[in-house]
């Protein structure tokens, strides 16, 4: 493990290696305890290497052999293996062949990168440093090579030999044994490199490409799993046609594989040709999988397959690039399930998310831009920044293109790039080359970290028919970048009459607007409308075209009207959140809400959720009023969650005294013994009706807890199921504590539901919580290498327990501190995302924000951490 104090990273400092990489050979002996690898790399100075410069490649952790060059045997004297690699003094000056032979440990490498085994399969991780733990090599993506890797294990032990690319021999070798070679065409990154031996079940099917390949489709997994991996196939044989379809992309090789296992720090990883994958993302029954696990399945599925262009033929120079793949493959994943289920309902959703984990992260210690020009650890920049940031940068170029433009740009780029490492500038390029516009300024985007706060006034003069806009935007200081520049905001937009319908106009000056976009590039506009007949109410920032914060001097009569009437679905959503934020907000901050607010804001919602033409899934999500973080991030500062906690339930009483008989009715209008079906018009009934029995048990409505526990015993699906014992356990009803236990005892077998069981005893907001989950944890039999137990346990009280985490006697903050400290030796990895549970800790009252602040230096105090949380901690406690 490297120390604290490991130099920083710079992007200024990127250079090309001396030796280029022609091919790599593995020859891999998997056994018990100890496996061994011999690579064979052909490695050729390049023309300005001068003679003599030596060969410095990564290792880790890595028991060296024997080693040649071009067949004989080093000297001692010749090279040198060091913490982190291997010195070659003096290579040949011309085209060689390194020899290698390491030894590595699987069984004991806990930390889950390079080669290790989970329950009993040996698996790889290798992204983005981890196949320096495999070998030593140029562990960096901008090194591409063909691979040939040869397998050899234990046929009982491992009757399934996989890696990247096409099997092109396999065979027996003594009683016991057997091998395969496997063979990648592909010239790949080592980050890409993948291996797996095990005892698998699997699952086959076909694909056929649209110029006519065949494609051989496998998913391996636990024998008797089988059948759970059957909608993850369905939805990779979806992406596949919709890449086709939607970017012109097919497949390339004629296997693609991908492998489900119990142990892994991610979600997933798009190796060529081989995709490895947690195993909650792939297993799904309607038993034990809810609708949210089978959309994300769906969405990850899609996410691994679009990355075979957007990461594998076309990858990163350095990983400072990591959103030219993270961000774009979002975008694609997130339009791949915009068109599989609903454009309005899964942008908000998409929008949720982003202002759930994003925005803190930008508005807090850890903000960094999309595209970093600094690192520690580069494992702690795999963050909602670089992913869901980068996909919304994406999208804004679409935006301002327009569809067909963003798809030349994107046919560009792969006719450009494909086989390349490279930069976020090439890819900006080919927009500019492609469409002829400018995009410089554009480009900052990924240079700047921080949510721009875009505030828009307006004004009418009936006197000359003339309507303003006035436009201003603040790009606030982050760590590191205490000046910044205006972006440019692409802000989409409709004027909106006194009857409910659109408004045009005669003449619009004062900065860029096209059809219905403002492109604010300055700090300031102000846009002049004339022929406008009478007051119009604007919708602003329509599909959310910009990840900003938005103010604006709209009332609340303009946004309950812009609620009936707008008609962009995502700003008919927002200006209901807005609403509900506002009258939230002003509680917090003394000023309590009259009846007549909430009457208002309850017949408002009566009417969405009575509209024939909006569908259940949409009326679920206006429904739900912000949660408590997003509350707590509007008040900012001198944050106090129980209070938050305490407002949001008052305000959620009050509407349902107002809303009962409408909510019982969805409840039982949309409560359906039908089949199960992850489709979009039954998970949106069922959303519905679960929002509206958790409102009914939130605010006190007679009876509501009953038909709680009713539906938990009498459900069909772990959805129904699921949610009825979530709804009960938030509420902390009477029934809570013998539901949970029960559920418990019923699904004791099944990891993946016991994840389920341990979020939500980590996310109940009772008193009790902490030492609930300390015990659980002290368990003897608790999984305590497993990052999915972890995870569900410590990420949730972390980051979806507002009032437990932050505790006012910081009993929260130092039991999570503690656990860090903790995990942080076997699994940095994981310890370094719980630890980011604190980027928020300086927004609460001064009180939680000095014990905030002791649990921290606690941790700091205790001692040698991994490189991986001293960075997180250092910028927590610094920013
Ligand atoms: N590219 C992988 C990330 C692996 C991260 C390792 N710390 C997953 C994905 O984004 O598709
Ligand atoms: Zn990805």
């Amino acid at each position: 493990m490297r120390g604290e104090n490991e130099e920083t990273i710079f992007l200024k400092d990127y250079a090309e290696t001396p030796y280029v990489v022609e091919q790599v050979e593995l020859d891999v002996r998997i056994a018990p305890d100890t496996s061994t690898i011999r690579a064979f790399l052909t490695l050729t100075p390049r023309a300005a290497t001068a003679p003599g410069t030596p060969l410095v490649l990564d290792g880790e952790e890595l028991t060296l052999r024997s080693i040649a060059i071009d067949g004989l045997p080093l000297a001692l004297t010749a090279y040198e293996t060091t913490a982190t690699g291997l010195v070659v003094h003096q290579p040949p000056n011309k085209r060689f062949v390194l020899e290698t032979e390491v030894a590595v440990e699987p069984e004991k490498n806990l930390r889950l990168m390079g080669f290790y085994r989970s329950s009993g399969t040996w698996c790889t991780q290798c992204e983005p440093e981890g196949f320096r733990r495999i070998t030593y090599y140029y562990d960096r993506p901008d090194v591409l090579a063909p691979f040939k890797v040869r397998m050899t294990a234990d046929r009982k032990l491992a009757p399934v030999l996989l890696s990247n690319g096409n099997l092109v021999e396999q065979g027996t070798v003594g009683n016991d044994q057997h091998y395969a070679v496997w063979e990648d065409p592909f010239p790949k990154p080592a980050y890409l490199f993948a291996m797996v031996a095990g005892d698998l079940g699997s699952i086959h099917d076909e694909f056929t490409t649209a110029s006519g390949r065949k494609v051989a489709l496998g998913i391996y997994c636990t024998h008797g799993k089988e059948s759970e991996c059957l909608y993850a196939m369905d939805s990779l044989k979806r992406s596949m046609a919709w890449d086709e379809r939607r970017f012109g992309r097919e497949y390339d090789l004629d296997i693609f594989n991908i492998v489900a296992v119990s142990d892994f720090n991610f979600g997933a990883m798009e190796n060529k040709g081989l995709n490895i994958f947690n195993d909650k993302l792939v297993f799904a029954k309607p038993e034990t999988a809810t609708d949210a696990d089978y959309i994300n399945i769906e969405s990850v599925i899609a996410h691994e397959y679009f990355h075979n262009w957007t990461g594998d033929r076309i990858t990163c120079r350095d990983w400072f690039q990591l959103c030219l793949k993270e961000g774009l493959t979002v975008y694609r994943d997130q339009e791949f399930s915009m068109d599989e289920r609903s454009r309005p309902v899964n942008r908000i959703e998409d929008v949720r998310q982003l202002r759930q984990t994003q925005f803190p992260e930008d508005g807090g210690p850890l903000a960094h831009p999309p595209r970093p020009d600094r690192y520690k650890e580069i494992n702690n920049f795999y963050t909602a920044t670089i992913y869901e940031k980068g996909a919304e940068v994406v999208r804004m170029l679409a935006t301002l293109l327009g569809e067909a433009g963003f798809r030349r740009g994107m046919d560009l780029y792969f006719e450009r790039h494909d086989g390349e490492a490279t930069t976020i500038e090439a890819f900006i390029k080919v927009f500019e080359d492609s469409s002829g516009q400018n995009l410089q300024h554009f480009q900052q985007w990924y240079l700047q970290a921080g949510t721009p706060e875009l505030d828009v006034r307006d004004s009418y003069d009936p006197a000359s028919q003339t309507y303003t806009l006035e436009l201003t935007q603040t790009n606030p200081p982050t760590p590191g970048q205490p000046e910044k520049q205006p972006l440019v905001l692409p802000i989409k937009f409709g004027l909106i009459g006194p009857n409910g319908s659109p408004m045009s106009w005669a003449s619009v000056a004062g900065a860029e607007v096209r059809d219905e976009m403002i492109v604010l590039d300055r700090a300031s506009a102000t846009v002049t409308f004339t022929g406008i007949p009478n007051k119009p109410v604007p919708s602003l920032l329509r599909g959310f075209s910009a990840p900003v914060t938005l103010t604006t001097n709209a009332t609340e009569a303009d946004q309950l009207f812009l609620a009936r009437h707008d008609s962009d679905p995502f700003n008919r959503w927002q200006a209901l959140q807005d609403v509900a934020m506002k009258l939230m907000v002003g509680a917090f901050r003394g000023t309590a809400w009259t009846d007549a607010q909430v009457g208002a804001l309850a017949e408002a919602l009566e009417e969405t959720l009575n509209s024939k033409e909006l569908d259940a899934a949409y009326k679920a999500l206006a429904m739900s009023p912000p949660n408590e973080q997003s509350v707590a991030r509007t008040i900012e500062h001198d944050v106090d969650p129980d209070r938050v906690h305490a407002v949001r339930g008052e305000l959620i009483t009050a509407l349902v005294a107002r809303l009962a008989p409408t909510l019982e009715k969805i409840y039982l209008t949309n409560d359906s013994r039908l089949a199960y079906s992850p489709d979009f018009q039954q998970t949106g009934r069922r959303s519905m009706k679960n929002t509206a029995l958790s409102l009914l048990v939130q605010g006190g409505a007679s009876g509501a807890d009953k038909l709680a526990r009713e539906q938990y015993e009498r459900a069909l699906n772990m959805t129904d199921r699921l949610s009825a014992l979530s709804i009960s356990v938030h509420s902390w009803t009477a029934d809570a504590q013998a539901l949970l236990g029960d559920f418990r005892t019923m699904y004791t077998a099944d990891p993946l539901v016991l994840d389920k069981w341990l979020a939500l005893n980590a996310g109940a907001p009772d008193d009790g919580v902490v030492d609930r989950v300390r015990a659980i944890l002290a368990a003897p039999d608790f999984p305590q290498n497993n990052p999915n137990r972890l995870r569900a346990l410590m990420a949730t009280f972390g980051m979806n327990n507002p009032t437990q985490f932050a505790r006012a006697d910081g009993a929260g903050f130092r039991f999570l501190a503690e656990f860090v400290g903790d995990v942080d030796k076997r699994n940095p990895q994981v310890a370094a995302r719980v630890l980011t549970a604190f980027r928020v800790w300086r927004s609460y009252e001064p009180g939680r924000r000095a014990e905030a602040e002791k649990a921290l230096k606690a941790l700091h105090d205790a001692g040698s951490l991994s490189r991986n949380t001293a960075d997180i901690l250092e910028r927590t406690l610094a920013g």
